[in-house]
């Protein structure tokens, strides 16, 4: 997306000129998925598709908010209006709540003017490539570097996980905003949710390339089983904590989870823990497997995360069960797996580069014939997190 285009974008809806433009990028998940809010590890990436904000202040405390992908209206509201909205502009509660939570902090005060802001997706919202950490994470370095507020970036993502817990309804974990926003070229994030300990691993596939999936299927995660999950994880932690002292499902290994079993006495509760265990379990060699450039463990670890949230965690469904079983038959493939909350949204596949093409034609037309439509194809770079262009 072009940075002139954009500030005439801008232009024609404010008819003013706007002063800086921002990238905020999605994300892919290599590994770890359903394991940030237990405490276990997680391997995302930022993305090349992501948001695109264009800003200019104004003088008043209104905050007025475009969006080049609904085409309107402006959506316009008080710098203070610390209300949740309910209606059509649901979209404006992932700004609204970071604006709030900024202002609540120490020199929150310094945000003491409105400001009109256009914004433009390349990333299709609802793909389960983080759109909504995206938009979060765009308002707050806006915030930060239009107002020169003191705050970290791990706080932005704190405070962007608020945000959608208190604003969005949804009990998230911290994964998405951290990879938005702390997101580095060419480099996957090993993070360690219950530290946050961090590091980069810069992702070396050789002769391989990452294919987004996606299988459009929009998937409204406050309004799906993601927070039942949540809350089975926390019920089962419950009761292990009768047995042992541990803080979250991320501390224990399978064979500890295995030993204290009886201790959950409800089939669901066990399934759920089980994938959260061995799913962070799985992250943890995944990484190294690809530290020690054995991708083809990488690929069959991946494979295995998808069969975990099949079978254990029931967050796949028929389109991103199509999208992986497909990939896994085709030539040229090491591994392939739906990544975030599930119920829709992408899935990813390590395939061969020269075999790329060949491979989308042939998930492509399996997913027609099997689900009724089509899927989409993205090639997406590594980049760095949310930052002013
Ligand atoms: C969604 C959530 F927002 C993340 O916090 C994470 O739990 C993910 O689902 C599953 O790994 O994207």
């Amino acid at each position: 997306m072009n940075k002139q285009e954009l500030l005439s974008s801008y232009k024609d809806i404010f008819g003013q000129d706007g002063t800086d433009v921002f990238f905020s990028p999605g994300r892919i998940n290599v590994i770890g998925e359903h394991t940030d809010y237990n405490g276990g590890h997680v391997f995302p990436a930022a993305i090349s598709l992501g948001i695109y904000g264009v800003y200019g202040p104004r003088e008043d405390n209104q905050v007025n908010l475009y969006s080049g992908n609904i085409d309107g209206p402006i959506v316009e509201f008080a710098l203070d209006d610390s209300s949740v909205e309910k209606g059509n502009h649901f979209w404006t509660n992932y700004f609204k709540g970071m604006i709030t939570y900024l202002r609540q902090r120490e020199d929150g005060n310094k945000i003491n003017h409105g400001f009109n802001l256009y914004i433009k997706a390349t990333l299709p919202s609802g793909s389960g490539l983080s759109s909504s950490a995206a938009l979060e994470m765009l308002m707050g370095i806006i915030l930060k570097e239009e107002f020169e507020l003191d705050v970290t970036r791990l706080e932005l993502a704190r405070l962007g996980q608020k945000t959608e817990n208190e604003f969005v309804g949804l009990n998230s974990g911290i994964m998405d905003q951290f990879a938005c926003i702390m997101g580095k070229k060419d480099s996957a994030i090993f993070l360690d949710c219950n530290s946050m300990e961090y590091e980069y691993k810069p992702l070396k596939l050789g002769d391989y390339e990452i294919i987004i999936m996606s299988t459009n299927k929009e998937h409204t995660l406050a309004d799906s089983a993601y927070n039942d999950r949540v809350a089975e994880c926390g019920r089962a932690l419950k009761k292990l904590q009768q047995g042992l002292d541990i803080k979250a499902l991320g501390e224990i290994d399978e064979d500890t989870l295995d030993e204290y079993s009886y201790l959950i006495n409800d089939e669901v509760e066990l399934k759920r823990a089980r994938h959260a265990v061995s799913e962070n379990q799985r992250t943890i060699r995944a990484t190294k497997a690809m530290e020690d450039n054995d991708l083809e463990k990488l690929g069959r670890l991946i494979n295995a995360s998808h069969v975990s949230l099949h079978y254990d965690y029931e967050v796949t469904g028929q389109e991103l069960d199509t999208l992986a079983e497909t990939a896994w038959r085709q030539a040229g493939v090491l591994g392939a797996r739906m990544i975030g909350g599930g119920f829709g949204g992408s899935a990813i596949a390590i395939v061969k580069k020269s075999e790329a093409d060949k491979f989308k034609e042939n998930v492509g037309q399996a997913y027609r014939d099997i689900v009724g439509y089509e899927a989409s194809f993205y090639d997406a770079e590594i980049v760095d997190g949310t930052k002013r262009i």
